[in-house]
């Protein structure tokens, strides 16, 4: 067997090891919220809650959706936390809708083509700099996405990962969880809590929506320090409206062409396709939590419709 082949032979232990021993973790997580819960079919009554909770989320979230061209912005119903609802003989239901687009989209650090896309990458350091975080992660990540075995220039890749015990190697593709990043050696849960607000694991098509996005991406994008500590300032102008709207964005900016290059590079809109609902249900005494990924799409010839992509335990 060639060294090529033995080493993608350990990889693949590797991650069966690693899928092995999450599982096991869920099943002893999910087995303590059983143990508390008052009976054995908790876990069943708090999905089919947070099913229902899924439901209702497309219903609310459609209302604006379908409306056409319109801006969505945390003004609207869909923002509204969603409970708590008591629903009867089977628990209490909470959710809460967010949307992904307001944060920055990390598989946007590679171009169609896998390579690291240089507007992207800026502005990651800046996010970075902006939550007082080192900038030098932003070229670690994009070699953990990006096609290519060659380190960039600060990056990372095989000869890093593998030297690790255990050693590992990066995926080279899009991440699916934002917890990737906590595979970057050095990378801890201070770090990941503090970044995990305003950044998103989605699919290459999803621009940044500017009336939904978070104060530090407003200012990474604009680089400018205005909005991180003015939450409430932004609040307010976001209360019956979109804002920032993109006209006048893109009028803030340095130059025209400041903005052509970041539309080009992450697309700024005012719109959002990709939805994260949380929920979470109380059953007899077992809290469960579910984060569902939600993608709205046009489904012809009927309406646009809400698809679950994605339900997991975990952000
Ligand atoms: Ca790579």
């Amino acid at each position: 067997m060639s060294r090529a082949r033995g080493v993608a032979l350990m990889t693949a232990l590797i991650v069966v090891a690693i899928a092995t021993a999450i599982a096991a973790a869920i099943f002893f997580d999910t087995g303590l919220v059983l143990r508390r819960s008052e009976g054995t079919s908790g876990q069943g009554r708090a999905l089919l809650l947070a099913g229902g909770a899924e439901a209702l989320a497309a219903r609310i979230l459609g209302e604006e959706l379908d409306t056409g061209n319109a801006p969505i912005h945390p003004g609207q119903r869909w923002a509204n936390p969603l409970g708590p609802i008591e629903v009867e003989d089977a628990g209490v239901l909470q959710g809460q809708l967010i949307d992904l687009q307001g944060r920055f989209n990390l598989n946007s650090l590679i171009d169609k083509d896998g390579r690291i896309d240089p507007v992207a990458l800026e502005i990651f350091e800046r996010l970075l700099r902006v939550l007082e975080l080192e900038p030098a992660w932003a070229p670690k990540l994009a070699d953990w996405i990006d096609a290519d075995d060659l380190p960039s220039n600060g990056g990372a890749e095989d000869d890093t990962y593998t030297a690790l015990r255990p050693g590992y190697r990066p995926p080279n593709r899009p991440v699916t969880s934002i917890s990737e990043l906590l595979l970057l050696p050095g990378f801890d849960m201070a770090r990941f809590a503090r970044l995990a607000p305003h950044v998103a694991a989605l699919p290459r098509d999803a621009s940044i929506n500017l009336c939904t996005a978070t104060p530090a991406l407003l200012d990474a994008l604009a680089d400018e320090r205005q909005w991180l500590g003015a939450e409430d300032d932004l609040a307010r102008n976001r209360e019956r409206d979109c804002f920032p709207r993109r006209d006048a964005f893109k009028a803030a900016l340095s130059t025209p062409e400041a903005f052509e290059r970041l539309d080009r590079g992450l697309g700024l809109g005012e719109r959002s396709r990709y939805f994260q609902l949380q929920t979470t249900s109380l059953v007899g005494t077992a809290r469960f939590s579910l984060y569902s990924l939600l993608r709205y799409e046009p489904a012809p010839p009927g309406p646009p419709r809400l698809r679950v992509m994605l339900r997991r335990t975990t952000p």
